[in-house]
């Protein structure tokens, strides 16, 4: 799927901003058929943004079920010989789609986009509306999974429910991403796909370009940052060579220009331009290879995470980000635990940032193991084909950009049941058939001798936590408990290790030494310990700490006001911690 850019060709109309909305209390909307007329009764809401902390309503917060969206958008007579397109960013979890009353689409999954030509039902020259209804349940067929669990007992009133989930973030609800409208011709250019390569000083660039109706005359350009035209193909299929090519890597994330152009006999029938970066990606002799030199992943687990916003996409905190992720001498994140908004890895691609693009199965996991994970009423065949599914769409949506290195496919399943296996193996083929060019990690909690998945993949993660949910507070057992089980999971696997979790929860402003949990000083003590033992082991291909800034989570007796474990707080303002690092990684 190819972001909306304009061009030549195109038009793009940004229908951000504020919307109506309404919550749909009794789960109502679809039955009384509110897509037909303008919504009533409704109330402002920004999009994007979560709704969920936007009002004094706690009811809206936590309500759960659907809620409804509308606004008004303006079609110019001059789009009447064009397709209009409308594309979703993202709205979480499920949602439908209405222009002018008619159902146009529908859409499961939080965290990816969804778009589809909306031309027959416009009323060009005039105003148009577009209704949708975003439910926010998730069930064992979702991903990330939960389950809605009606309390059938005497100390909870008749027909009260909640939402469960088992994953360490607030269920954050609405749409999260940009609305965009667009235009391209009738003949138009659908998909674009790059493999680079390096051959010796040059940079090869293979393409593949899909074309939706007549197939006419394609054509394909590169040009230099300048706008100097290097190279030039034509077809649907071809190789081109960048002569003395500068490769794209965190200390130079170079980006050339690959325009396509298709033609009309010698009219400009649809013109599309993408930001390419040529570099290599291999793993070998347990290390990762970036352009073929060994990179060492310094940085974190992220979240889509801010005060107010919730997981709405804000370029504001969108930037600040990645200032403090070169401020620390990262170079790397992981979209813990989903796929982030395209805009964030369009700025990876340009600030040099390397992402690990993970996957939205999370809370695929009891605490209590006797309660088993993998079985017919839980994750089933049914959860496999939708995780293959959300598979295509990522890998569909990222696979160009130069900042992805390598896809996570899970975090933390219960990946010591039997079934598991079957299940893992089936998201890894399919994997493998899209995208032959990056690795493959599964992201662990379980122990090296349990896991049934570790040796399907090319890259070991790891998320560790002694001296915290393990013998709490006892520091002095890091180094010991730690080297020994990374020894472990080398023997057994022979294969490169990221230590792709770990950390401690810390207020910022509690102070004591020596150090106890929760103060600033122990969470430097904590990620000092697990780096010594990372310097020591050679098949250590990575550290990512947890996390980046502290985060919202569900209420619960184990979390105040949400997960403290961020090195920068929520209002990105950095511990103690983040000073110890950003000295580590400048030498590392
Ligand atoms: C983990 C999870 C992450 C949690 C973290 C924690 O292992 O992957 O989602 O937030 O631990 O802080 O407990």
């Amino acid at each position: 799927m190819l972001y909306p850019r304009e061009s030549e060709t195109r038009e793009v109309k940004n229908l951000s901003g504020i919307w109506k909305f309404k919550i749909d209390k009794e789960n109502m909307g679809l039955k009384e058929e509110w897509y037909l007329r303008p919504l009533e009764d409704t109330i402002l809401m920004p999009v994007p943004s979560s709704y969920n902390d936007i009002t004094q309503d706690i009811s809206i917060r936590d309500h759960i079920g659907y809620v409804w969206y509308e606004r008004e958008f303006f079609v110019p007579s001059s789009w009447r010989d064009k397709r209009v397109f409308i594309r979703v960013g993202s709205a979480s979890h499920y949602a439908i789609l209405w222009i002018n009353g008619k159902k146009i689409l529908e859409h499961k999954g939080g965290f990816l986009p969804f778009e589809g030509e909306i031309t027959p039902f416009l009323e060009f020259g005039k105003e148009n509306r577009i209704t949708i209804a975003v439910n926010n349940i998730l069930d064992w067929n979702s991903l990330p999974p939960g389950e809605i669990i009606e309390y059938k007992d005497p100390i909870h009133p008749e027909g009260y429910k909640i939402q469960e989930y088992y994953f360490d973030f607030f269920n954050y609800s609405g749409i999260h991403r940009p609305v965009f409208l667009y235009t391209t011709p009738k003949n138009y250019i659908s998909d674009i796909k790059i493999i680079t390569d390096i051959k010796g000083r040059d940079g090869e660039v293979n393409y593949e370009i899909k074309i939706e109706g007549d197939k006419e005359r394609i054509e394909v350009l590169i040009f230099d940052k300048k706008g100097k035209e290097l190279c030039k193909g034509n077809g649907e299929k071809g190789k081109l060579i960048i002569k003395d090519a500068e490769f794209w890597s965190p200390e130079n994330p170079y980006l050339y220009i690959m325009k396509v152009n298709t033609y009309n006999g010698e009219i400009l029938e649809d013109s599309y331009s993408l930001d390419i970066g040529i570099r290599t990606i291999e793993i070998k002799d347990n290390k990762f290879l970036l352009n073929g030199n060994p990179i060492y992943l310094k940085g974190f687990g992220k979240h889509e995470d801010s005060d107010i916003r919730g997981k709405g996409y804000d370029p504001i905190i969108a930037i600040k980000d990645f200032n403090l992720l070169k401020w620390i001498n990262a170079n790397s994140f992981r979209t813990s635990h989903y796929p982030y908004a395209e805009e964030i890895l369009d700025l990876a691609d340009r600030y040099g940032i390397l992402v690990i693009d993970e996957a939205p199965c999370v809370g695929m996991n009891f605490f209590n193991r006797a309660k088993k994970v993998f079985c017919e009423e839980r994750v089933n065949e049914r959860t496999l084909q939708y995780h293959l599914q959300v598979m295509r769409e990522m890998i569909g949506r990222d696979k160009n950009h130069p900042c992805v290195i390598m896809w996570s496919i899970a975090n933390e399943p219960a990946d010591y049941e039997e079934e598991s296996e079957e299940y893992f193996k089936r998201v890894i083929e399919e994997v493998r058939k899209l995208d032959p060019t990056r690795p493959i990690t599964i992201v662990e909690s379980s122990s090296p001798i349990e896991t049934k998945t570790a040796k399907y993949v090319d890259v070991i993660s790891v998320n560790r936590y002694y001296a915290w949910y393990i013998d709490m507070g006892h520091l002095e057992l890091i180094n010991f408990q730690l080297e020994k089980e990374l020894r472990i999971w080398y023997e057994l696997y022979k294969k490169p290790i990221l230590l792709s979790e770990f950390g401690a929860d810390t207020i910022a402003g509690f102070h004591q030494d020596p150090p106890v949990m929760f103060t600033e000083e122990f969470q430097v003590e904590f990620l000092k310990r697990y780096c010594e033992v990372l310097d020591k082991l050679p098949f250590i291909i990575g550290e990512h700490v947890w996390n980046f800034a502290d985060f919202a989570t569900k209420q619960s007796i184990t979390r105040v006001l949400g997960n403290k474990k961020g090195v920068f707080t929520r209002q990105r303002q950095p511990k103690a911690s983040a000073f110890y690092l950003r000295e580590r990684w400048a030498k590392k």
